[in-house]
């Protein structure tokens, strides 16, 4: 790739995953060329993608400054960046403490926890070609108990890892962020009172504030 960039990042305009790599590169003011796969296209099961993440999903990540070394899986993405790119632990833990595997802890529950319950909703409350009502209860659930658990913990810490913003935090946001504002039956702000908090001061950071209006920007074009 002649781009000149150090990452070249395989996203979509619309699927949170990417996002998530893209926010913690513009934290770490680490550059990198967003590469938009096209779904109705199929794009991410085509061989020229395939052979980078042979799961025919974004993101996936290539890093020119280490021999165009692939990674995909989101959080693998990120804790790939990290351990190498952020030496001075501005978002993230040192390897071998017991904060390390805490924060490793959120970033888990974060890609198995999180992520697959929502878009689960997402998937069927607006794609899937039947209404399957027990189905749309049953990840309506799964967010109010993700909600829950985040609430349990913020209540009582300003972060999840370490008095102190890490890619654990950042991780949830993308997700987060899509889910709120289609909550018909719950009053995000005022039944998790804490995690709103946490999570409008995350969505105000610049970095954060930047990457979002990119993904607005894109979705805005015809
Ligand atoms: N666990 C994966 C999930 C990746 C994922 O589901 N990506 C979606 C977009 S956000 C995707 O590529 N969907 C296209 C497809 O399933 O074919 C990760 O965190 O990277």
């Amino acid at each position: 790739m002649s781009h000149g960039k150090q990452f070249t990042l395989f996203s979509h305009k619309r699927g949170p995953n990417g996002w998530k790599v893209a926010l913690v590169l513009e934290e770490l003011g680490l550059t990198y060329e967003s590469v938009y796969l096209d779904f109705q296209k199929s794009e991410q099961k085509a061989p020229e993608f395939i052979k980078y993440n042979p799961n025919g999903r974004i993101p996936a990540l290539i890093d020119h400054s280490n021999s165009d070394f692939i990674v995909w899986e989101s959080n693998a993405i990120i804790q790939y960046i990290v351990d190498k790119y952020d030496k001075g632990h501005k978002l993230s833990i040192a390897p071998g403490t017991d904060e390390y595997y805490i924060q490793l802890q959120w970033l888990y529950f974060q890609a198995s926890g999180q992520g697959p319950y929502f878009g689960q909703a997402g998937w069927f409350t607006f794609y899937h070609p039947e209404k399957v009502p027990s189905a749309i209860e049953r990840y309506k659930n799964e967010i109010k108990r993700v909600f829950g658990v985040l609430e349990s913990v913020l209540s009582t810490r300003e972060w999840l890892v370490d008095s102190r913003l890490t890619v654990a935090d950042l991780s949830l946001v993308p997700w987060n962020h899509l889910t709120t504002p289609h909550l018909e039956d719950v009053d995000f702000e005022k039944e998790f009172p804490a995690t709103a908090k946490w999570h409008n001061k995350l969505l105000k950071r610049p970095a954060v504030e930047k990457v979002w209006a990119e993904r607005t920007r894109l979705l805005a074009q015809p």
